[in-house]
């Protein structure tokens, strides 16, 4: 039954504003390897900006995850490895850099509370290695993002089934009407205007906690602003953001994306200040 969760979502293959995004839907199993369910949908808007990316196509990319552990188990250290191959099963031998790393990888749990970002080493061959744990049991599901040297921004998914104790599940309240205090500062979530379908811009507003000053000295965090990550409720769609200024430093960053489709989605915006990278993270409804 634990799987029923993930695999009744739809894959969606999504071009986001600027930065084009391909997703797939794999299955997980306990043996650790994966099979790709065929794409069963597609959306696309013919909007960019300054992204680069046009139009999606299939991107006929076949990854295969594998971690140590056939049965991973909660808090311990696992080592992942994913795999990329062109449709003919030839690995995939270069990759661009995007945001200073040839991949991105987000590992979030299904209730969306648990959140990371990390980034695999490239060992060459098409073959990406990192070490990660995850903290609980239950079901994570992990995004790979990725460029395939002169192809496309490709998202590849994967749900991996952790055992041991699940924490009780928190629903996911909208709360981006609220400032969201952390490591000292208080950030403020608005948008130009929410609707699914259309393009938006999203604004993180960024003071010190204490004093209330404004924050203006952000520190580029992977070459640019910041850094966000929008993934739905149902961990179906994810939507990789990017900033309209990567040069700006705050008190504002602003980014823009269009939500596919209405509904509940959690947003993590990542920055960094004196050196520190810190994620806030809000739950927005969208009309
Ligand atoms: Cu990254």
């Amino acid at each position: 039954m634990k799987k029923s969760i993930f695999t009744g979502v739809v894959a969606l293959t999504l071009v986001l504003s600027g930065c084009g995004a391909k997703m797939d839907h794999s299955n997980m199993n306990h043996e650790g390897n994966n099979t790709a369910i065929p794409q069963a949908g597609e959306m696309s808007h013919g909007e960019n900006h300054g992204g680069g990316d046009t139009t999606a196509k299939d991107d006929n990319l076949k990854v295969t995850w594998k971690l140590t552990a056939e049965k991973p188990q909660s808090n311990q250290n696992d080592d992942l490895t994913i795999q990329v191959q062109d449709k003919d099963g030839k690995p995939v031998q270069d990759f661009e850099i995007q945001h200073e790393k040839l991949m991105h990888l987000i590992i979030v749990s299904k209730d969306l509370s648990y959140f990371e970002h990390i980034h695999p080493e490239y060992k060459g061959n098409g073959l990406f290695t990192i070490t990660t744990k995850f903290p609980n049991g239950g079901d994570y599901k992990l995004y790979a993002d990725f460029v395939p040297k002169g192809g496309e921004k490709s998202v590849k998914e994967h749900v991996v089934t952790v055992e041991g104790a699940a924490p009780h599940v928190a629903a996911l309240n909208p709360d981006t009407d609220k400032p969201k205090a952390i490591e000292n500062k208080e950030v403020t979530l608005s948008f130009d205007k929410l609707k699914a379908g259309e393009e938006l811009t999203i604004n993180f507003n960024i003071k010190n906690e204490t004093t209330k000053q404004p924050i203006s000295n952000l520190q580029p965090y992977l070459g640019a602003v910041g850094h966000v990550v929008i993934i739905s409720e149902d961990t179906g769609l994810y939507l990789h953001v990017h900033p309209m200024d990567e040069k700006a430093t705050g008190p504002d960053a602003k980014f823009m994306t269009t939500f596919p489709k209405s509904g509940t989605y959690k947003i993590w915006g990542q920055f960094q200040h004196e050196g520190k990278v810190f994620t806030v993270p809000f739950t927005v409804k969208v009309p």
